[in-house]
């Protein structure tokens, strides 16, 4: 049977589209805008299979909405700064600029190659002076508003990559980046205030949920973490006088079983409060400590370890004096850094309590269970309130815990409180890749930004310098970088030498595509007005916390700036799955990688692209060792055959074609849509499938390939393979006679039109009685109106014969069954 030569269309088609450039947005376009946006990749590589699989998804819905007749911005660009390019290129032993642009420049490349419909005249790096002069910008924006500030604390440390991490990046105590063990070390980092958007960050997913994947808005709900308690003062009797402590509970109403209090051995608060005699042992424990991670710290499974402060508290409506305790299952940077034990209905508590033999009071007397002292197991369950004052003979937990804050109330001792789990962004590094922070340290003025007119503070090349990571950020070693006048009073001083996480370049960059060039402002309000919010977003479901909280942070500052007419970013958003092979995730270990390039080569674009999404629902992960990029290419070679079959002219009236082929045409375009709007992609290629066997069949053994209707089927599956397999539908155009001199593209075609009537499939048989007898059959629309059914009642010949010019007296319509004349 005839083929294609996959190279020599691949480079035809190539050189056409370079020619044309058909998918450049234009900002000024009368047509619908539509911004189709795919996460930007690291350029720590060239593309690999899981870029082939999100391009191959995302381009289904850019180029449809292409097709459907809007104006479509499908930008790509590169998140060039930060680890992963600099880790690559530090590996590479070559600096990361050339290394990050060298990939950049091949990936591009690769990109065409790949036909993703992205307008390149938009693209940009993260890590160009003309990108991060904005990004730098927009920290002082953020500094301005008191969102951007610096703090000491203990903050998580990757001691692989020798640098600061936020939390977001410490994934079940590892380093997302390189996987390294997260530990703790106190230093003085600039954080962007999130905090203050944690209750609109929360409410915002009430309405993404609809549009986005439930995985992604449970997990930033859950990293949220908003609970609901109280805050209870407890008076504290240290060495060196009273003071007062605080704590977060979530249980308010158990505060009578408050037997001992446990504050974070980690925490400021318990060095300053630790009597003399027990601090030595404070700071052997806190060694051991500083080694564990927050999720270790967290298990519930692990021994309990601590250390004795020396000193009491007093229980605020008990009176009762309690000891206080420093251990490392409280977390210094959540809640107050301090807690009430309340062993009795708290495992971590009892635990703590049995190891250190402190007492347990039940305060909750919870029916059918055992007593928590002896059975090890604290009961978190309702029931009534036992040994608890005020409180006994309640038994719901609500009108416990609004009694118990009533009173705290009353005493000063306490109020009902919110609390979350999101904790400011860190977003200083350590290490040389990424946008300086434009702030000057000045010995008499402090903390200076760098005037908006000297930005960008670039970012010295330092070649031949060693880049690697060593725990301070190689800018201190550039003196004359780092030495510079302070802005305010001249005097000698220093830049900081920190420069942004990535996650910092990559929060803003899509409002950047809107207007890419512009070199007097970050982004230009109206066109970003204009073309957001984001209607998908196609990427990663591991950003779920990290960018894509991140992003929706900074939208709601820059709303509140006025500088974007929204507060969500990202409309709709879907998340592909990984691209496997045998079973397991790629990795060089396990020798089990598939190289893009080698499928390209020997499949070709098109066939790679269909396995990618035929494979299943995009969210699924695909396993390439159960693909057959083979059989994809047989099905394309078909396809075009079809094209090569067709012997009506292209203007060949298609009203006179085949029915039965047409009906089935103009089923699939019109499903075809909804799937493409509902992701269904894999059945999209189905339904192509099957329009090729029924158009095949109908040329060898049905109308024939003269038919109208023949033309049509094959026209309609050039299109609808336009979505996903760009060069074969680019051939069959061509083969069609519908692109002869290559001056249009079958991409911007336009989505099939097909007679509506035809979808109408399912018909009823409508018995038409004159005096009782039966004297036609119609075959109707099931919802054919009463009128309509009469008329063509009236109008059947046999019916005419039957009523043989007597008078009709009277016509009883049932549609769509029955029509009785009376004469
Ligand atoms: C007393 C109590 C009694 C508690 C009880 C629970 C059950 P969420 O829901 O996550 O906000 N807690 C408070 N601060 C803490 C810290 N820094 N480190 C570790 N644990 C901390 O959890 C709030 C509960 O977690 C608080 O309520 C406190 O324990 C603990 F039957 O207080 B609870």
């Amino acid at each position: 049977a005839a083929t294609y030569d996959i190279a020599a269309t691949e480079t035809k088609w190539q050189q056409v589209w370079d020619d044309l450039q058909p998918f450049r947005a234009d900002d000024d376009s009368p047509r619908e805008k539509r911004y189709a946006l795919t996460m930007f990749p690291y350029p720590s590589g060239d593309l690999h299979m899981g870029h082939a699989e999100v391009f191959a998804l995302h381009d289904v819905v850019a180029r449809y909405w292409w097709q459907r007749g809007y104006e479509v911005l499908n930008p790509m660009g590169f998140d060039s700064f930060g680890l992963p390019a600099e880790n690559a290129a530090i590996r590479n032993d070559e600096h990361p600029d050339t290394y990050t642009r060298a990939n950049i420049a091949r990936s591009i490349e690769s990109c065409q190659k790949y036909a993703a419909s992205f307008d390149w005249s938009r693209t940009f790096n993260t890590s160009d002076p003309e990108y991060y002069r904005w990004t730098q910008w927009l920290f002082l924006k953020f500094y301005e508003r008191g969102l951007a500030y610096r703090k000491n604390s203990p903050v998580n440390w990757c001691p692989q990559d020798q640098t600061v991490l936020a939390n977001e990046q410490v994934v079940n105590g590892f380093c997302e980046r390189c996987g390294a063990e997260v530990t703790k070390k106190e230093l003085t980092q600039w954080y962007f205030k999130i905090t203050d958007y944690a209750q609109e960050l929360l409410d915002g997913l009430d309405e993404l949920e609809k549009t986005w994947p439930d995985r992604v808005v449970t997990a930033q709900r859950n990293w949220i973490g908003r609970s609901e308690g109280a805050h209870v003062t407890f008076a504290l009797h240290t060495a060196t006088g009273e003071r007062e402590i605080e704590v977060y509970t979530t249980r308010p109403d158990t505060l009578y079983g408050a037997t001992f209090m446990v504050v974070a051995a980690d925490a400021p608060l318990a060095a300053d409060i630790v009597h003399p005699d027990r601090a030595q042992a404070l700071e052997d424990y806190l060694v051991e400590v500083r080694k564990a991670s927050d999720i270790d710290r967290l298990a519930t499974d692990r021994p309990k370890t601590g250390v004795d402060l020396g000193i009491t508290a007093t229980n605020p409506v008990s009176g009762e004096q309690v000891p206080v305790w420093a251990s490392d299952y409280v977390l210094a940077d959540y809640g107050t850094g301090a807690i009430m034990a309340v062993p009795a209905h708290d495992q971590r508590d009892l635990d703590f309590a049995k190891a250190m033999g402190l007492p347990v009071r039940r305060v909750i007397d919870v029916p059918g269970a055992e007593d928590p002292e002896e059975s090890g197991v604290a009961t978190s369950g309702d029931g009534a309130y036992v040994n608890s004052g005020e409180l006994d003979g309640l038994s719901d937990k609500a009108s416990g815990i609004r009694t118990i804050i009533e009173r705290l109330e009353a005493d000063g001792r306490g109020s009902g409180a919110v609390n979350f789990r999101l904790r400011d962004w860190l977003l200083s590094r350590q290490r040389y890749w990424g946008a300086p922070i434009p702030i000057i340290h000045c010995p008499v003025d402090g903390e200076v930004p760098v005037p908006e007119d000297q930005l960008p503070v670039t970012l010295p090349m330092l070649k031949g310098a060693d880049l690697k990571p060593k725990g301070t950020s190689p800018l201190g070693g550039a003196t004359d970088w780092v030495n510079v006048a302070c802005p305010t009073c001249g005097g000698p001083a220093t830049r900081d030498t920190d420069t942004m996480d990535t996650f910092v370049d990559s929060s803003w960059y899509m409002f950047r595509y809107c207007s890419p060039n512009d070199d007097t402002q970050a982004f230009d309000t109206d066109k970003v007005n204009a073309w957001m919010p984001v209607n998908l977003y196609v990427g990663g479901v591991e950003h779920a916390v990290l960018h894509l909280l991140y992003g929706r942070f900074f939208t709601k500052v820059l709303n509140d700036m006025g500088l974007v007419g929204f507060r969500e970013p990202w409309s709709a958003q879907l998340n592909q799955g990984f691209v496997i092979n045998q079973g397991k995730k790629m990795s060089k270990s396990l020798g089990n990688g598939v190289n893009l390039g080698d499928q390209l080569g020997a499949f070709g674009v098109d066939a790679v692209r269909l396995t990618l999404v035929f494979a299943g629902p995009p969210e699924d992960d695909i396993d390439w060792a159960n693909m057959s990029p083979d059989g994809s290419l047989r099905f394309l070679q078909r396809a075009w055959r079809l094209s090569g079959d067709v012997t009506s002219a292209p203007e060949a009236d298609v009203a006179t074609g085949d029915v039965a082929l047409r009906r089935t045409t103009a089923r699939t375009v019109h499903d075809a849509a909804e799937l493409v709007e509902t992701y269904r992609f894999n059945v999209l290629v189905a339904r192509v499938m099957e329009l090729v066997n029924a158009t095949r069949k109908a040329i060898d053994s049905g109308c024939g390939p003269a038919d109208p209707a023949v033309r049509e089927a094959t026209e309609t599956v050039a299109i609808l393979l336009s979505l996903v397999a760009p060069y074969t539908a680019e051939e069959m155009w061509e083969r069609l006679g519908r692109n002869p001199s290559h001056e249009t593209t079958v991409a911007r075609a336009g989505w099939p039109v097909v007679d509506e009537a035809l979808l109408v499939e399912d018909t009823v048989t409508a018995i038409v009685q004159v005096k009782g007898k039966v004297r036609g059959r119609l075959e109707v629309s099931p919802d054919i109106s009463d009128a309509d059914l009469e008329a063509a009642a009236m109008a059947d010949e046999g019916v005419q014969r039957a009523i043989d010019g007597a008078t009709v007296r009277k016509v009883i319509v049932r549609a769509p069954k029955l029509v009785n004349i009376v004469v």
